[in-house]
């Protein structure tokens, strides 16, 4: 599938994605929303996880305010429902999603970044939600996401205040997991990606669908619907033939990282 905004290749179980419009610093257009969408709900059957970057110097520039002049407020609304949608394929899609962060990560842009599963930045990434200063509010998710990563006093200030988040300040306060030296963002997902590709799926499965549903419940529900997914996970084949495998002396040990390596061994 060729895309106007986006490219989309294929490494053998892993998708690559990247927004494709660095002249416009990867701004999110209509087109390039519905074409990610598209892509996340269209991925090949073997893809096992996916990778997400930019083109150009910066991850993404947010929504692309050219668009924004001429909206009354219904229609604002379908269009901020548009944005959800997709942003719950790359959520609830069918692989855990890696996102290679780097130089703005912007409003949309971070709202973006937030929809994926793990985020890895390099050190030139900075984070911002200049809303406030443009007159407008989040609008792709980012109010519901983006506090569950750095907690909702600090996703105000930097609405209220235009506050900006340099690489190594995210990865302390939780917009990213990890964060690597300059241009290695993208190396550094495709690791993560290939690891979290050898989880039995249906492990992977039960982390993206269920583990952000189970933090939403009431305690005693998110315990019974815990214990409905352990149940299934464990009970698939592939769960007792891996389990088998480690009490067989074959399956990998958790070992300590050593320094430098934040990637666990494989299965
Ligand atoms: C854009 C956009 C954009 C760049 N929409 N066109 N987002 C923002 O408020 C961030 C606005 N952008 C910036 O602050 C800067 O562009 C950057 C820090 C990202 C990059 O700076 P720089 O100096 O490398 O690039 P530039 O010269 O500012 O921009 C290059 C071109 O990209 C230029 O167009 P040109 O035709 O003059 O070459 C810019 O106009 C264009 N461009 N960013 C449209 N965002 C679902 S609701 C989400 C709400 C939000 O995301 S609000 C935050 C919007």
């Amino acid at each position: 599938m060729q895309y106007q905004f986006l490219t989309l290749e294929l490494q053998e179980e892993i998708a690559h994605l990247h927004l494709n419009r660095a002249d416009k610093r990867n701004a999110l257009n209509d087109g390039l929303v519905l074409e990610l969408r598209h892509a996340f709900e269209n991925l090949p059957g073997h893809v096992r996880a996916a990778v997400l970057g930019g083109h150009g110097a910066h991850f993404c520039a947010g929504l692309d305010l050219s668009e924004l002049a001429h909206r009354d407020p219904p229609q604002a609304v379908q269009h901020s429902r548009m944005w959800h949608a997709a942003l719950d394929a790359i959520q609830f899609g069918p692989v855990p999603v890696i996102a290679a962060l780097h130089g703005a990560v912007i409003g949309g842009g971070l709202e973006l970044a937030a929809a994926c599963h793990v985020r890895v930045a390099d050190a030139t990434a900075f984070y911002a939600l200049p809303e406030g200063t443009r007159g407008i509010f989040v609008g792709g998710g980012g109010s519901v996401r983006i506090p569950k990563l750095i907690g909702v006093a600090r996703m105000a200030d930097m609405m209220l205040t235009g506050r900006v988040y340099r690489a190594d300040e995210g990865e302390r306060v939780g917009f990213s997991q990890y964060l690597v030296a300059e241009g290695k963002a993208c190396s550094h997902a495709l690791l993560l990606a290939n690891q979290v590709a050898r989880n039995a799926p249906l492990t992977n499965f039960a982390v993206m669908q269920a583990l952000p549903r189970i933090a939403e419940q009431p305690a005693d529900h998110g315990l019974m619907t815990e214990a409905l997914m352990s149940a299934i996970t464990q009970s698939a084949p592939e769960a007792k033939l891996r389990v088998q495998a480690f009490l067989d002396g074959a399956g990998a040990k958790v070992r300590t990282p050593q320094a430098g390596a934040d990637i666990a061994p494989a299965a």
